[in-house]
């Protein structure tokens, strides 16, 4: 972690311009999108800070499309970050896990070449006890001819995000985005307003400490799942126990392992036989950074980054994190199929 003194500091501003300034064919396009999600960050955070302050808390009565009590607050970031970015004319489209299709470009604003996808608010059941939130997005390159975006722009697979972020509102409130040349992360001071370079080159350690899964669906999984996480306790020998930390925020979750090292699962259980998180909008973007990190992530049995997209709310399994832990997995998975 690099130690900035008062005069040194670099800006997310200014990370971005000189990452862009080694792409000379570079048009500006994707770092402006990049900005203006780091500026939509800063007011769902500020939302966040004050949630427990303001009478902003608790269930809307409709339900979203993943069939979830939805929170304000995630209507609140969901509207945030689409007034934040629909009038830039850099991108195609939009699609959020809070809505249940692609969220086009008003007919007024021109629309550009990049396809966001996005979580406004993940973990947002936590928020009423005050436990960290995030958000989650991706950005692709649009495909399709015509000026509009197509439902197969958002459709690709995970290896084409051209910038993959998240944000966790915790402790403190920090920005970790890639463009494909390693993880870096951001914390937003909050006396300036500004996210400053504080996690420049994330490496994810090669084995780690943290194992993170909910265990209360022990029941309901498949016996290599259960073998898999005999391995991570150490209760057949082959390995040193990790230690279980499970907050039930991925971003939490995944941004504690990203920087001590672990891996976070969400197998299929008999509940969710295909998974529970979303392809498109979490795991994508996480496993894209944990990559840049020297991490991993599959499905089971497929690097998640190759796993095609066949609709806009798929879910899936993931297994993400320290390499030799997500090997691990490949392993035991494999052996017991
Ligand atoms: P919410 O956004 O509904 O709180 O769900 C959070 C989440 O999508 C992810 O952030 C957690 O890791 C996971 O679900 C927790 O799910 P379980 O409660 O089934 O463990």
């Amino acid at each position: 972690m690099v130690r900035h003194t008062a005069t040194s500091v670099v800006t997310i501003e200014r990370y971005i311009i000189e990452q862009e300034s080694l792409h000379p064919a570079a048009t500006g396009e994707l770092s402006g999108i990049l900005y203006d999600l780091a500026l939509a960050a800063k007011m769902i955070a500020s939302k966040v800070r004050r949630a427990g302050l303001a009478d902003i808390l608790g269930a809307t009565e409709s339900e979203n499309v993943q069939g979830e009590i939805q929170q304000r607050l995630d209507l609140f970031a969901n509207e945030i970050i689409i007034k934040a970015m629909d009038h830039s004319g850099r991108l195609c489209a939009m699609a959020s896990e809070e809505e249940a299709d692609i969220i086009p470009i008003p007919a007024q604003f021109k629309t550009g070449a990049y396809a966001l996808l996005f979580d406004p608010l993940d973990g947002s059941s936590n928020i009423d006890v005050n436990v960290p939130v995030g958000t989650i997005f991706s950005v692709l390159k649009k495909v399709s001819a015509g000026a509009h975006c197509a439902l197969s722009d958002m459709l690709q697979p995970g290896v084409k995000q051209v910038a993959a972020g998240y944000v966790i509102y915790g402790s403190s409130t920090m920005l970790v985005y890639s463009t494909g040349q390693g993880a870096h992360g951001f914390t937003l001071d909050p006396l300036l307003g500004e996210f400053l370079l504080s996690h420049p080159d994330i490496r994810i350690p090669e084995h780690g400490r943290y194992l993170s899964v909910n265990d209360a669906y022990e029941q309901h999984w498949a016996e290599p799942v259960r073998a898999l996480m005999r391995r991570y306790r150490g209760l057949d020998g082959k390995r040193e126990a990790m230690n279980v930390r499970y907050v039930g925020s991925m971003v939490a979750d995944f941004h504690r392992n990203l920087l001590g090292g672990g891996i976070f699962a969400y197998p299929p259980n008999a509940k969710n036989p295909g998974g529970k998180l979303r392809l498109l909008y979490e795991c994508n973007p996480l496993a894209f950074i944990c990559e840049q990190a020297g991490g991993a992530a599959i499905d089971g049995t497929t690097r998640m980054l190759e796993v095609q997209p066949t609709e806009l709310h798929q879910r899936t399994p993931i297994y993400v994190g320290s390499r030799g832990d997500v090997e691990i997995a490949c392993e035991v998975l494999g052996q017991e199929r």
